[in-house]
């Protein structure tokens, strides 16, 4: 299989926690792909899953539909540019001044603000100096068009609907940062649907720019499953934080110092809570806790839709070195520190936006109640 994915474009390798292998072919590799399995004495079960290009034209005429409303609306009807966005964040800003701040982290490589909102209950005392904050990111690789709509929901949760989420606002701010890789998103909109990666040219591969976020950050950094080589799509950059990205994360994660107990980050896909180490599979010492959270968001969903969650640590996915997660926990000291992979695929039709945050929402609700609860 791992010779195959040389050849191939491989979304997903068999691993720990799931035999299924997902690959992408172009319908004139299909007939080669299939001989080579059976060459190679591998079953397959599944053939054909999706025809991507038939989803990929459709969403194509829903994404041209959308036009922008004077006010802006959560975009759950389509999958929202950049542009979009951040003009959501800036409108929220501007609707709720007593609780809602947009703050810049940074720019991309390209030039794009790294915006972010900081969410509370609008009460000033002395108590806020104690305040918990939550730290919610989503977006660090490109083409995980569902996790930056994940996010955005988050927002729109806690600032539209600031009533009902009472009991996840008193006490704790919230910080949601909706799209690490602004640059990587745009180009899965406008190029290349299937991208990973940043987009900074590397110095001496000019065929092959980019960078893994999620193998740039500065703890344990260069260990297994982050590869040295620029043209893959788990390169580990030139060197931690190397990325104006990362970097921008990194920072923030810095300047919220002890007071962020869960750093929560939104990827896809496979339905898993993942939690530290994903360097290791020696568990930190405080996985009890990590767990019980991952299991808290879990059962929530499962009760609420049925969905079920993995709720494991990341090195029994694959082991990868470099992620924010471990990074959080190991540099920062965050004790609750879990990448959630959310449902479906990279390539969702966009009449199923609305139904998959919801159920997201539910498990995140549950896991920032049960942080709540012990921090
Ligand atoms: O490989 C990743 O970066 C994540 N999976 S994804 O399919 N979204 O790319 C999993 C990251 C888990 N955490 C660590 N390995 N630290
Ligand atoms: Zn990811």
């Amino acid at each position: 299989m791992h010779t195959l994915s040389h050849t191939y474009d491989f979304l997903s390798l068999p691993n720990h926690v799931s035999p299924v292998a997902t690959v992408l072919l172009a319908p004139q590799q299909h007939a080669a792909f299939v001989q080579q399995l059976a060459e190679n004495n591998i079953t397959s079960t599944a053939t054909i899953t999706a025809d991507l290009g038939a989803i990929f034209d459709r969403d194509e005429q829903h994404q041209h539909y959308f036009s922008p409303s004077a006010v802006p609306q959560i975009p759950l009807d389509h999958f929202a540019r950049h542009d979009e966005i951040n003009a959501y964040l800036d409108h929220l800003a501007a609707a709720y001044p007593r609780t809602v701040r947009v703050i810049s982290a940074g720019r991309s490589h390209e030039g794009r603000d790294l915006r972010y909102v900081r969410i509370g209950d609008g009460k000033h005392s002395a108590a806020n100096d104690t305040k918990r904050v939550i730290f919610v990111d989503a977006g660090i690789h490109a083409r995980e068009w569902i996790a930056p709509a994940t996010a955005l929901y988050v927002v729109h949760q806690l600032a539209e609907l600031a009533a009902q989420n009472a009991d996840l606002l008193t006490g704790t701010d919230w910080i949601v940062l909706p799209c690490v890789n602004p640059d990587g998103y745009e180009y899965t909109h406008d190029n290349d649907r299937m991208w990973r990666k940043t987009r900074r040219p590397n110095a001496g591969s000019a065929r092959c720019p980019g960078t893994d976020g999620n193998r740039n950050f500065a703890y344990e950094w260069g260990g297994p499953g982050a590869s040295a080589n620029e043209c893959q799509d788990t390169y580990r950059g030139r060197a931690p934080l190397s990325e104006p990205e990362t970097l921008a994360v990194g920072e923030l994660m810095g300047a919220l110092g002890p007071a962020c107990k869960f750093y929560l980050t939104l990827h896809s896909y496979g339905n898993m809570l993942l939690y530290p180490w994903g360097y290791t599979h020696t568990l930190p010492d405080g996985w009890r806790d990590l767990h019980d959270v991952a299991s808290a968001g879990a059962q929530a969903i499962e009760l609420a839709t049925g969905s079920q969650y993995w709720v494991a640590s990341s090195a029994n996915l694959y082991l990868a070195a470099g992620g924010s997660d471990d990074y959080a926990l190991g540099e920062h000291g965050i004790p609750i520190a879990i990448t959630m992979e959310l449902p479906g695929g990279f390539v969702i039709p966009t009449a199923q936006i609305r139904a998959s945050v919801q159920e997201s929402w539910i498990g995140i609700r549950a896991m920032a109640l049960r942080v709540i609860e012990k921090y």
